[in-house]
């Protein structure tokens, strides 16, 4: 490396030298030289005379203040330092910027043939030199002016406020953004799009236009992006009591996005994979990935843009608590326990595979060289779980209560995660002194419970245990406050009302401590226990449940939730067992009682198809990898494959049956009706291993009028290794080789191919015409599915996999390092894998340490993972 990356810490925050009330911004755009001028009204908040802007890749071109030109700067690598300046002025500086070599799809540059913007975190340096911070707010400008025939939509935030026509064919749009914002909300768009056009009465009367700018030829795909907009802003209303504040919302689908979408103000940029979708081209996972994003983004215009970040590091205040409101806002549509077991499934598994890395970091982290390496599943989804553990302390009543308090105290300012635990506590009168320290300690807690029952006394409890194991940053951990949900039943199903020292107790237990013990009175009988409902909190649990007693749960618990944590808790349990019997040379068997308690939930009528399906899916690779502290990459694999065909030929009849009831004439996106494909679809994965498993998946292929049964059937004949693979990747890739975003599906499925050849043609799929490196999509589907979903061909012990991760990330170092970033994460986890495995990684990580111009990304990852 030329010089060693910094890193920047939490306790060095310093609030701004400056502040800046407006900035008008002229954007002259040319492929490959455009000029922006920023004119900045500047005003000394300390006592320096010297301003300090951050700056990344521009050339400048002048400055002047008050009207003057200025001489008096110095430019260094990442800034621009400005000297000897008066307490207030007039700042303008022009630089020149090359959107078109941009390939790292951050600042300004060029997505297809339109121009767009991605300045979060700190991207707006790519486009001028600025007091890029989040809690630098100011009132933007922003004139774009371009060709006209090339460029007829000139976007910006805010409301357009005037327009014209210059010569030579170009043409100018202004934009007027009344709210101030700090500068990673800017957005800039141009280009030539399809519009889909709708509009919006907020409920105090504000009529909003509502517009989705997408590729022409596409506009057939964008209604349900539109439907699930209005949704946002209908439930953001009813839910949380916020309304919409601008006249104009619009929506830009890009191909080439680094991450999901953005929520700059009023014109939010997204990935096109989260707007566009029909049913030929979308699966039902597609559609609900749209509704969830495109509220998140929406919710953000509250929770981020109208109370902003103080700095970086307070980024969860924004993003897990948006994750949460996305997330009920999803639960509120459709299947609150559906949706409960999906964010469920990623806190157990990437999320707490992410704390077990090198990566490990608190929600609210201390430590950052790359910013954008801490848009995680930490900050995100964890963060999101935390937001969830207050609102179970606080009810619904007390948690909007804090919300309205936490927006009376600051609104159009850039908050700290402690101002909303403070408005949450204040406003609730509810203690969360301890509570805090989820902000500040990383790692996955693990709850030890083991039960008691004294008959005599009637009397049961219940010892409660917390530890934490050392993180790679933080090695002494606290006992944290862990609202800690439970149920106790009757033999016959009954809930046991809970009371402790003569008084009913509410069935959320506070626990505090390393070590406590609950004491229950008046339990006539042996009680069994349901622990950690709704997944109150994100740990581990830990208790010795006999199978009699989870299959007992998964019959009689009260909560959907509960059922199918007792259902994955079960399986979860014969996983292990057939993981060391594998290891001991022997084979996998499944009791079975096991058998049965699978079958009664899939007759089981009274159950949602959608729920079913979710009982019936074992947990995957990774998570079980997770379990482990040595993970032993093929006995996993072979115990889930062998555990799946067990219960397949186990169950044909019934899989079969259900099949063949679930099949729907017409395809809709009702809720019900992708529950019902989900089942199916899943009863197919199971017997596509049967005999006859060829003929069904091949049927279905050909009689599919939806994308859903049509990638349902492809991966069933994918993970099962069905003869009819081949033919129908062939006729996919015939049909839809000219749509990149369709073709993702086929490229993932390369990636995932269990075959023992699976890299060869993995690396013949790099040269399918869809296929580029250089847009995310395809990299993070192809390439990013073979090192995060094919563990067996990854880590084969040739080193092959390795080896090829290793190229590709050292050419994205150079071209996209956000994506190369994000796909060197399962290489970061090295040492979980056995010696000769950990040697060939770490082959891998030396190489990539050892480049001249390894981008601070992969430098902070690298350096991590090699220091552990
Ligand atoms: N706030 C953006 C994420 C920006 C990521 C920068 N690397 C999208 C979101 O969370 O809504
Ligand atoms: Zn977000």
């Amino acid at each position: 490396m030329a010089h060693t990356p910094q890193a920047k810490y939490r306790k060095d925050y310093q609030s701004p030298s400056h502040t800046i009330s407006d900035l008008d911004l002229t954007f002259d755009l040319h492929d490959k030289a455009t000029l922006v001028t920023a004119v900045s009204q500047v005003k000394q908040q300390l006592d320096s005379t010297t301003l300090n802007l951050e700056g990344d890749n521009v050339e400048l071109k002048s400055i002047s203040v008050n009207g003057e030109e200025w001489s008096d700067y110095t430019i260094h690598p990442a800034s621009l330092e400005i000297a000897n300046l008066p307490s207030e002025f007039e700042l303008v500086i022009v630089t020149l910027i090359d959107p078109e070599a941009n390939s790292a799809l951050e600042g300004l540059y060029k997505s297809g043939g339109a121009f767009c913007t991605q300045c979060e975190a700190e991207g707006f340096r790519r486009i001028t030199y600025y007091m890029d911070r989040p809690d630098v707010l100011a009132k933007f400008t922003t004139t774009v002016i371009a060709d006209k025939a090339q460029y007829p939509f000139l976007l910006s935030n805010g409301n357009r406020v005037d327009e014209g026509e210059v010569e030579g064919g170009r043409h100018w749009v202004k934009w007027q953004d009344p709210h101030p914002k700090p500068a990673y909300l800017f957005a800039l768009v141009a280009g030539d799009f399809d519009v889909l056009r709708d509009k919006y009465t907020t409920k105090s009367g504000r009529d909003v236009a509502l517009e989705i700018f997408v590729d022409k030829g596409n506009l057939d795909r964008a209604s349900h992006a539109m439907v699930s907009l209005i949704n946002s802003m209908k439930w953001d209303e009813e839910r949380f009591d916020l309304e919409y504040d601008l006249d104009i919302y619009m929506i830009v689908a890009v191909d080439f996005f680094n991450m999901g979408a953005m929520e700059n103000k009023g014109l939010n940029i997204f990935n096109s994979k989260f707007v566009l979708a029909n049913n030929q081209t979308a699966t039902d996972a597609d559609y609900l990935g749209i509704e969830a994003v495109i509220g998140h983004e929406y919710f953000h215009n509250w929770t981020g843009n109208r109370v902003t970040c103080r700095d970086w590091f307070q980024l969860s205040l924004k993003e897990g608590l948006t994750v949460f409101r996305d997330q009920e806002f999803s639960s509120d549509l459709g299947s609150r326990a559906v949706n409960r077991i999906g964010n469920v499934r990623t806190i157990r598994g990437p999320q707490f595979a992410e704390d077990a890395s090198p990566m490990s970091h608190p929600i609210r982290p201390e430590k950052v060289i790359e910013m954008n390496n801490f848009y995680t599943l930490t900050v995100y989804e964890k963060g999101s779980e935390v937001i969830r553990m207050m609102h179970t302390l606080l009810g619904e009543v007390g948690f909007q209560k804090g919300m309205k308090l936490y927006f009376e105290r600051h609104d159009g300012t850039a908050a700290t995660c402690e101002d909303f635990v403070a408005a949450m506590e204040q406003a609730s009168g509810v203690d969360l002194t301890q509570f805090r320290l989820w902000y500040s300690q990383s790692g996955t807690p693990t709850l030890r419970v083991e039960s008691d029952y004294d008959a005599e006394n009637k009397t049961y409890s219940l010892t409660v245990e917390q530890s934490t194991e050392a993180t790679h940053e933080q090695k002494e951990k606290q006992a944290l406050h862990i609202p800690f949900d439970i149920e106790l039943y009757s033999a016959s199903g009954e809930p046991i009302t809970l009371q402790c020292n003569g008084e009913k107790v509410h069935n959320v237990l506070d626990v505090k401590q390393d070590k406590q013990i609950f004491v229950f009175e008046n339990v006539t009988e042996q009680p069994i226990p349901s622990l950690l409902r709704e997944f109150s909190a994100p740990v581990k649990l830990e208790y010795d449940y006999s199978d009699d007693e989870l299959i007992f749960l998964m019959v009689n618990a009260r909560n959907e939730f509960a059922r199918w944590d007792a259902s994955q808790m079960l399986l979860g349990k014969y996983i292990r067992t057939n993981i060391d019997n594998i290891q001991q040379g022997k084979g996998v068997e499944l009791p079975e009682s096991v058998i049965d308690a699978f079958r009664g939930v899939l007759l089981n009528e009274e159950l949602e198809p959608a729920f079913i399906s979710e009982v019936l899916s074992l947990p995957n690779h990774n998570e079980v990898s997770g379990w482990f502290k040595q993970v032993d990459v093929d006995a996993i694999a072979t115990v889930l494959k062998e555990m799946k065909v067990t219960l397949a030929q186990n169950l044909n009849d019934e899989l079969s049956a259900t099949y063949h009831s679930l099949k729907q004439d017409e395809y809709t996106i009702e809720h019900a009706a992708i529950g019902k494909r989900s089942l199916r679809n899943t009863c197919l994965a199971f017997l596509a291993n049967n005999e006859n498993g060829d003929a069904l998946v091949v049927e279905q292929y050909n009689s599919s009028n939806n994308m859903t049964d049509t990638i349902a059937a492809m991966s069933a004949a994918n993970a099962a290794q069905l003869p009819c693979r081949e033919t129908l990747m062939q006729d996919y890739s015939d049909k839809w080789k000219h749509d990149g975003l369709v073709m993702d599906k086929w490229f993932a499925l390369q990636g995932m191919n269990p075959a023992s050849n699976a890299l060869d043609n993995i690396k013949v799929s790099m040269e399918h015409s869809a296929f580029s490196l250089k847009n995310p999509n395809r990299t993070r589907n192809l390439i990013g599915s073979f090192l995060n979903f094919n563990a067996v061909q990854f880590h084969a012990k040739s080193g092959e996999g390795y080896q090829f991760a290793g190229e590709i990330l050292r050419e994205l170092n150079s071209s996209n390092p956000q994506v190369a970033s994000r796909l060197i994460d399962p290489l970061l986890k090295y040492r979980r894998y056995d010696q000769q495995r950990q040697d060939l990684i770490k082959v891998e990580l030396e190489k990539l340490k050892a480049m001249d111009n390894l981008a601070k990304d992969l430098f902070e990852k690298v350096t991590k993972a090699l220091e552990a």
